[in-house]
């Protein structure tokens, strides 16, 4: 099984699901962003998974109260994506809101450079709410694979370690695999390239090599 998910930040539906289409073969899921949301409107979760019968991930970064939360959460899984991505920083009743409508991923550090002001600070904690709530996953920064093996480290066993920023931000495939990741998230580098297939193609076949 592929441990690459395509974040799939175009705004265009057919665009979308022309990339999903062509890279679907290499994938194990699909990561939909605001820019998709925005541009395609939600139906595009229900379309992307017709088309390649593949989960998808909703890239909402949910920081707000729990009502709030369960009110957008609700939506988004009855559009039928499979999980909801969601900030841990805003405390375990917000995060227990989405956990309770579905699968959750948490933000536990970004891969930004301005992730080491405030986030970086308070992982520790993040990691913490993780192992409290157990949820599918966690975010880890593939541009720091020494962060991803600190979390990793701290992280009860069964939590997946999920990874952006391999490709256009810098990150290296085996780099962050060597350190702990479960599943590596990869957008321009596959959706902006000239062949975004052999672009799929050429990630997968160096995560399995390394896997
Ligand atoms: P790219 O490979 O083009 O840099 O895309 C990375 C994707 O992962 C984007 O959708 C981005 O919003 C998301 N992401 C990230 O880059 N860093 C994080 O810490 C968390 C993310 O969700």
């Amino acid at each position: 099984m592929s441990s690459l998910i395509l974040a799939l930040d175009v705004y265009e539906r057919e665009r979308a699901l022309e990339i999903a289409r062509e890279t679907a073969d290499y994938l194990w899921a699909i990561k939909v962003n605001w820019p998709l949301l925005i541009g395609s409107g939600l139906g595009i979760i229900p379309e992307l998974k017709e088309e390649t019968g593949l989960p998808v991930i909703a890239d909402l970064k949910l920081a707000d109260i729990p009502n709030t939360n369960r009110l957008i959460a609700s939506k988004v899984f009855e559009a039928g994506s499979d999980y909801i991505i969601a900030h841990g920083f805003v405390g375990s009743d917000s995060v227990r809101a989405v956990m309770e409508l579905g699968k959750t991923i948490i933000v536990v550090e970004m891969s930004h450079p301005g992730a080491r002001e405030f986030i970086q600070p308070v992982t520790d904690g993040l990691i913490e709410l993780a192992n409290q709530l157990e949820p599918f996953g966690v975010i880890a920064p593939a541009t720091r694979p020494e962060r991803v093996s600190y979390i990793r480290s701290k992280l009860k066993p069964g939590i997946k370690v999920i990874t952006p920023g391999v490709g256009a931000q810098g990150g290296k495939v085996g780099e962050v695999l060597k350190a702990g990741a479960d599943y590596i998230i990869v957008g321009r580098s596959i959706y902006a390239s000239d062949n975004p297939r052999e672009s799929a193609r050429r990630i997968y076949e160096e995560v399995k090599a390394w896997s």
